[in-house]
């Protein structure tokens, strides 16, 4: 059977736990201890310290592994070993907390060094009044045109397995051009 790594990423409570628990087939394994900060516990009590995990069998011959990482910079050494022979990682933003912009842009660089992967990033909370649209995030955050933003409600299903189709599609355009670059280039 074929295992395909997928990294769930984003800042602080942007609902990485939440997207994997969404769509999992198993329980998800989750590491979330109470959080040390008080400036955390106002918007949670719980913090992932290490990783989320969930599976996503899409048939007999093939399964998605999720890797939720922790979103605090001061785990960021678990970045590190959760990206190693990932396939392409999801940077989930809280789309009603523009405050954690500049944390989230500051992890999408850190990411961009640890690892060469595609990745998409999903506005998540959409299904939040004060979420702010998809169009909106992606100008705020500067991100590249050839980059997928989605709209995403993480606490639906639908809308997981909608964010998660976009970043295969994005991975297999990314090979696709990938290719397209070495035969111009042999
Ligand atoms: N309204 C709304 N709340 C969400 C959504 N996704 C996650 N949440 C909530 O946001 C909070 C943080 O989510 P969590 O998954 O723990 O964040 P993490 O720190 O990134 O793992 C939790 O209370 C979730 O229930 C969403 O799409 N809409
Ligand atoms: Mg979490």
């Amino acid at each position: 059977m074929q295992i395909l790594k997928i990294v769930i990423t984003g800042s602080y409570a942007a609902g990485k736990s939440q997207f994997i628990r969404s769509i999992s087939d198993i329980e998800p394994v989750s590491t979330d201890y109470s959080t040390t900060l008080d400036s955390e516990r106002a918007l949670k009590k719980e913090t992932t310290v290490a990783l989320d995990f969930g599976t996503i069998a899409i048939n007999d011959k093939l399964t998605l592994y999720l890797f939720g990482t922790p979103g605090q910079e001061r785990f960021d050494y678990m970045w590190e070993h959760l990206a190693i022979g990932c396939i392409g990682y999801i940077v989930l933003v809280d789309s009603c907390r523009p405050a954690y912009f500049t944390e989230t842009r500051h992890l999408l660089d850190r990411f961009s060094e640890i690892t060469d992967a595609p990745f998409i990033v999903a506005a998540n909370k959409q299904d939040d009044p004060a979420a702010l649209p998809a169009l909106y995030v992606r100008r705020r955050l500067v991100i590249a045109n050839d980059v997928p933003v989605v709209p995403c409600i993480g606490t639906q299903r639908e809308s997981v397995k909608l964010a998660l189709i976009a970043l295969l599609k994005h991975i297999a355009a990314s090979a696709v051009e990938h290719t397209e670059d070495k035969a111009e280039s042999a």
